[in-house]
């Protein structure tokens, strides 16, 4: 890329941090931090102040089936798009960045191009995609599996507040009845490029600013339904007891000792839901969400193993029935190594400390790496803090980022041969 290009690929500073601004602040009422969930009302405001300022970029928009929002751009060449974006959707009581950095950094990109006058050869797609944290549906990335056709068709009729998953895609747009296949295939996308906070404390700790991403943990999630029976808290002998909640309880240890001890997962039970609740009462339901995390997808699967067998035991012991809803699986995603070397360089000329880093957090781009070579770029997360509404990064970073994610745009364009191959 030459030298005045990259002089001329400069984020437009206050316009990011104004829309990051003004797009962080539609959020659900009375609620904590900056949460806006799929489907929410805030979510779909949100949607619509987002297609606007796509416009505004000059892009022309459109809705797939899935409920992705995309905004294109025309590239000089009869080549296959570039796609660059992430999510707009929140945890209850995120942050300001997650996700939203990615979509309106991409939306920037596209409008520094233009102002820098460089055309590409690939068209570029800017994109939101439909849903990418856990949600009450018990799904993730739904519109980013419906791209790479990880979608199941039955996920569609699950009910939310009488509100079925079809219904809430329909609401954004989509045509749910077009799910069964994927949405794009191989070849369908040139390369997926996704700038986003790193969530966790390496480059914060570590005194980075850029990091080029070379794979994103598997995760494996299920949701435990323990069926016991809830009886009087003071005349139950303790032999007699069906007790669902110390039956969880040593799920959750068990969960959390296999994954001290296994050095490369992580494990967390985050959600829990216990009936009915009362101080004086032997619980006799609960539902736990369980999720394990590692790059290595022998681990994964071993740990999670190791895991569903302890609780069968727990809760055999206790003539508690266990049952497994909900489970869905995304295998660990590692970005081809050519592109990974290429987003280092693009990082290492902004800044030469870039460092290259795992994911232990998921994204949109593990489902894109089963389209496209996917790579994605981190800035730092003030003390490592997400999903949370400390969650911060400094305005220099956000900005730094949206360059990185700017020159390895154009870097890619020049990269990729007309068969989409890096060379
Ligand atoms: O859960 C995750 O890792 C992502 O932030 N959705
Ligand atoms: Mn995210
Ligand atoms: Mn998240």
């Amino acid at each position: 890329m030459s030298a005045e290009i990259m002089r001329a690929l400069q984020p437009d500073q206050q316009r990011l941090l104004q829309a990051i601004n003004d797009l962080a602040n539609i959020v659900e009422p009375d609620t904590p931090g900056w949460t806006r969930r799929f489907p929410s009302g805030a979510y779909l405001r949100g949607r619509e102040w987002l297609r606007t300022r796509m416009q505004n970029a000059g892009l022309s928009t459109r809705i797939d089936a899935a409920g992705n929002l995309l905004a294109e751009r025309a590239g000089s060449a009869d080549l296959p798009p570039i796609l660059i974006g992430s999510h707009t959707d929140t945890v209850l009581g995120g942050g300001r960045y997650d996700g939203i950095l990615g979509v309106l950094g991409a939306i920037e990109v596209a409008q520094c191009l233009d102002e820098a006058g460089v055309t590409l050869r690939h068209p570029l797609i800017v994109a939101d995609f439909l849903a990418e944290e856990a949600n009450d549906y018990g799904i993730s990335c739904v519109g980013s599996r419906a791209l790479a056709g990880n979608f199941k068709p039955e996920w569609l009729d699950r009910t939310l507040n009488g509100l079925t998953l079809a219904d809430a895609i329909r609401a954004v747009g989509g045509t749910p009845e077009a799910l069964g296949t994927p949405l794009a295939s191989k070849g369908a996308v040139a390369a997926c490029l996704e700038l986003h906070i790193e969530q966790g404390p390496v480059l914060d700790q570590r005194g980075k600013l850029l990091a080029a991403v070379n794979g994103i943990v598997g995760i494996q999630r299920g949701t435990l339904v323990l069926q016991g029976q809830p009886d009087h808290a003071g005349t139950t002998p303790m032999e007699l007891r069906r007790d669902a909640l110390a039956t969880a309880a040593v799920i959750i240890s068990t969960l959390e000792a296999l994954c001290r001890d296994e050095p490369q997962a992580v494990g967390t039970v985050g959600r829990l839901e216990v009936s009915p609740n009362q101080s004086n009462v032997i619980p006799g339901t609960v539902t736990l969400t369980a999720e394990i995390r590692s790059l290595d997808a022998e681990i994964l699967e071993h740990t999670w193993q190791a895991l569903w067998e302890a609780a069968t035991a727990a809760a055999q012991q206790r003539g508690v029935a266990l049952e497994l809803l909900a489970l869905t699986s995304t295998p660990p995603a590692l970005a081809e190594r050519w592109l990974v070397d290429l987003v280092h360089q693009v990082c290492r000329r902004l800044d030469d400390g870039a460092i290259v880093l795992p994911s232990g957090a998921g994204h949109d781009s593990s489902q894109l790496a089963q389209l496209a070579p996917t790579a994605m770029i981190f800035v730092p997360s003030i003390g490592g803090r997400s999903h949370c509404p400390e969650e911060a990064t400094t305005p220099e970073h956000l900005v730094l980022g949206v360059a990185a994610l700017a020159h390895a745009v154009v870097a890619v364009d020049q990269a990729l041969d007309a068969e989409g191959h890096g060379q």
